[in-house]
C-alpha cells in the first residue's frame, strides 16, 4: 500500500484554524453554538475546534459526542446497511442551538444521515451545521458540508488516513492507495 502525505500537521492546524474562523462568522459569534463530534477522530477535532474557540472568542463551547456504528468493514463495498447510532454522549440541550456536527471524513453521506436522525431525537436545534477535515467525494445522499478542511477527490480503492495526535501520535492526512 502506497501512503502519499497530503496534509501535515501545521496544515492541519491551520485549516481547523480557519474552519473555526468561519463558524464564528456564519454564527455572528458563538452565542447558542454547540458542537457535536462524531466517534473517535471526529471528537478530537470537535475539541480542537472547540479550544480555538475558547482562545478567540474567550468562551467554553459544550461538545458532545455521538457514536455511529461501523456499518461496513470494507471499503466500496455495500453490506446494505445504514449506519445505526449506538450511543450518545450530549450532556446539554440542543433546543435552539446551531449545532455543528464534526467529522473527519465525508464519503457517502450516510454517516451524517444516521446523526441528524440521531440529533433529531434529543431536540430541535435552531440550525445544524457540518464541519468535516476531509471531503473525499462519492455522496449517495443530498448532503453537504458546511465547513470544509481539504476537498480531496479520491477513487474508490484509495483511502484517506486522518491522523489525530490524541489518538495515532501525529497530526495529518495521507491517501493511502491499496
Ligand atoms: P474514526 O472512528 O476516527 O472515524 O472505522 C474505523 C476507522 O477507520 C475510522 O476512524 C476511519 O477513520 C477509518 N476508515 C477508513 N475508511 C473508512 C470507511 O470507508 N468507512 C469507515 N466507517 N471508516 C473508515
Ligand atoms: P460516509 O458515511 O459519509 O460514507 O463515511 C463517513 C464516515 O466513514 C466518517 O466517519 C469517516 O470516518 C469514515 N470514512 C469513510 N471513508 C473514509 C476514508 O477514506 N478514510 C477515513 N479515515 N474515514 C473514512
Ligand atoms: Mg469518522
Amino acid at each position: 500500500a502506497e501512503n502519499k502525505e497530503i496534509v501535515d500537521a501545521q496544515a492541519m492546524t491551520r485549516a481547523l484554524t480557519r474552519i473555526t474562523y468561519e463558524i464564528i462568522e456564519q454564527n455572528h459569534g458563538v452565542d447558542d453554538l454547540v458542537l457535536v463530534g462524531i466517534k473517535t477522530r471526529g471528537i478530537y477535532l470537535a475539541q480542537r475546534i472547540a479550544s480555538r474557540l475558547k482562545q478567540l472568542e474567550h468562551v467554553d463551547v459544550p461538545v458532545g459526542d455521538l457514536d455511529i456504528t461501523n456499518y461496513r468493514d470494507d471499503r466500496g463495498r455495500r453490506t446494505g446497511q445504514d449506519p445505526d447510532v449506538t450511543a450518545t454522549e450530549v450532556g446539554f440541550p440542543i433546543n435552539g442551538q446551531n449545532v455543528i456536527l464534526v467529522d473527519d471524513v465525508l464519503y457517502t453521506g450516510r454517516t451524517i444521515r444516521a446523526a441528524l436522525d440521531a440529533l433529531m431525537d434529543l431536540g430541535r436545534p435552531k440550525k445544524i451545521g457540518l464541519a468535516v477535515l476531509v471531503d473525499r467525494g462519492h455522496r449517495e445522499l443530498p448532503i453537504r458540508a458546511d465547513f470544509v478542511g481539504k476537498n480531496i477527490p479520491t477513487s474508490l480503492n484509495e483511502r484517506i488516513q486522518v491522523r489525530v495526535k490524541e489518538i495515532d501520535g501525529s497530526d495529518g492526512v495521507a491517501i493511502i492507495q491499496d
